[in-house]
């Protein structure tokens, strides 16, 4: 597949969402490619191999619902399936349905460009492949580009140096060796608990403390897997249809404000018991009140002080300076009993900043040199835009996505840009997104793309534009939604803060997965408003 035939859809990445979009797209008689930069299918859980990297969304949640006999198919071993079981299960999902042969591996997409004239998208591969398609679906993933700061001295270190979400594909040996983590975010936290059981001595340094809750995580039974399927029908429509975050689970209704100390110690006990992103469920103002968040943190910074025995350590892992959820909230297995142990040692950046990496090590503070064997980047991902920004995507009027975007990311329904006809983003910023369950946020974005791509055939259209007003106008509604919570008080990369000169603003809608599917469903209902068609 190449220039000479021209496709009706070029898709980029085969992550979940580049799988379902070939089978639907297929499924509708479209003639579909998917490029993909790495080796296999799986996107995120391609790359993301680092020890102990598991889902925080539990795995019969965090699976595809569009095929009821794939999911009695499919066994999930645990709660939260490990990264080699989510890739596994990526792997079946593309032979199941015969997606492979419409995926080109090793095939990074560098730039495409709109023809105003003929219609269609040019896009040309780092190989130097090129391709023409009528449309353009950008299904390059969220969390798929590295963040890597500008650590001094990176280039004198003379160990081994590895990003947690660019992990080597045979592993690492950790056994003998003195290792240095950066960062405590969620790959962190996962991961620290794991290297620790193998390295001989470990040190993590901190700059922001996160909180984390607990996964306990377990294995499926029989039992679990009889309770879901008797619930299945109603689990998955319910998580599409009436939550925020496409998680079905038990939210609170209560304010925390609005019961006494004793019963609200009680409700986050029993959360914290359960364990899981639903702790943040425990009342309905906890995303949106400061005092009611507070209560939440609090609890938690007294769960740090009771599992980490050290007082010091304990004081220099607890979350103060933003409130709780703001920044993604960590699910851990054994993360703060780690500090625990006699080889591993928190260093605190904030009281001792990293001054410079060197030859042998780190140092950090007045001096002092921490040796290190092998450097762990646990430092996150140019979020939400990223992927995006990197391929020079033009209109053929002159103007790129990264300069249209230059003063953040602008789309109507986070699905589609204005005057960039014919091109599609899954997940993108200004939708649910990363603050959703992707597999529901996926399905339903692959979905609504499919049918209004079959509503353009059927209509005779070349294909579709978002228009500069709807765009402005969606632009608005996800800043007031996002300003009406405490999320932009956090300097998370849901605001674009962790990378050094990207505009600073809250990325995902936050209006929830069950409004926004509504909001969706009538834009297309409404004959696509928002949208003008082009002629063919
Ligand atoms: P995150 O959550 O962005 O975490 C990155 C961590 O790296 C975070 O603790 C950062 O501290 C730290 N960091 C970044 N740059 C530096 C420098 N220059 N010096 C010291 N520390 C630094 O990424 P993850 O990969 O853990 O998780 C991403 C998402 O993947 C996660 O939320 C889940 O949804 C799955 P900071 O907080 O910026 O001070």
């Amino acid at each position: 597949m190449d220039a000479e035939h021209p496709l009706d859809v070029l898709i980029i990445g085969a992550g979940f969402s580049g799988l379902y979009l070939i089978h639907l797209l297929r499924g509708a008689g479209f003639r579909v490619c998917a490029l993909e930069a790495g080796g296999d299918v799986g996107g995120t859980w391609y790359w993301n191999r680092y020890p102990g990297a598991r889902c925080d969304v539990e795995s019969l949640q965090y699976s595809f619902s569009f095929d009821p006999t794939l999911e009695r198919e499919w066994r999930w071993s645990e709660r939260y399936a490990a990264q080699p079981e989510i890739l596994a299960y990526a792997r079946f999902v593309a032979r199941r349905f015969d997606l492979y042969r419409d995926i080109r591996f090793g095939e990074r997409l560098s730039r495409a460009s709109f023809d105003p004239e003929t219609k269609e998208w040019q896009a040309f591969t780092e190989n130097g492949s090129h391709y023409r398609a009528r449309f353009l679906i950008m299904a390059s993933g969220c969390l798929s580009v590295p963040n890597l700061p500008a650590l001094p001295g990176l280039e004198d270190f003379a160990g081994r140096i590895f990003h947690t979400g660019r992990w080597p594909e045979a592993g690492v040996d950790f056994r003998g060796r003195r290792v240095g983590v950066i960062g405590t975010g969620s790959s962190a936290i996962q991961s620290i608990p794991v290297i620790a059981r193998e390295a001989a001595a470990l040190a993590v340094f901190q700059r922001t403390p996160n909180y984390s809750v607990p996964a306990h995580n377990r294995p499926l039974d029989e039992a679990d897997y009889a309770a879901w399927f008797a619930a299945r029908d109603h689990i998955r429509t319910t998580a599409r249809t009436a939550t925020v975050a496409g998680i079905y689970g038990d939210y609170g209704t209560e304010s925390a404000l609005e019961v006494d100390e004793a019963e609200r110690l009680r409700r986050y006990e029993a959360r914290w018991q359960a364990g899981g992103l639903l702790f943040m469920a425990a009342f309905r103002d906890l995303r949106i009140d400061a005092e009611a968040n507070e209560t939440a943190a609090r609890f938690v910074r007294s769960k740090i002080r009771a599992l980490v025995r050290d007082p010091e350590t304990a004081e220099a892992l607890l979350p103060r300076d933003y409130p709780i959820g703001t920044k993604r909230l960590c699910v851990d297995s054994g993360y703060y009993e780690t500090f625990n142990l006699p080889h591993v040692r928190l260093f605190d950046l904030r009281r001792q900043p990293l001054v410079r990496i060197v030859k042998r090590g780190v140092m950090c503070g007045e001096g002092t040199l921490v040796p290190l064997d092998d450097l762990v980047l646990a430092t996150g991902f140019d979020a939400m835009t990223g992927a995006l920004m990197r391929v020079k995507i033009e209109n053929g009027r002159g103007l790129t996505l990264a300069e249209h975007w230059r003063a953040g990311p602008r789309t109507y329904l986070g699905l589609a840009v204005a005057g960039f006809p014919n091109l599609f983003l899954v997940t993108g910023p200004g939708s649910p997104s990363v603050l959703s369950n992707m597999m529901v946020s996926i399905e339903q974005h692959a979905e609504w793309i499919t049918e209004c791509l079959t509503a353009l055939r059927a209509s005779g259209a070349a294909g579709i534009e978002a228009s500069a007003e709807a765009e402005a106008a969606w632009v608005d509604h996800v800043a007031e939604v996002g300003n009406r919570t405490l999320f932009p008080r956090a300097k998370s990369w849901y605001m674009g803060a962790n990378v050094e000169g990207k505009p600073r603003l809250f990325m995902p809608y936050v209006g929830g997965v069950a409004v926004y599917r509504e909001i969706c469903a009538d834009v297309a209902r409404e004959g696509y408003r928002g949208f003008t068609r082009l002629a063919a």
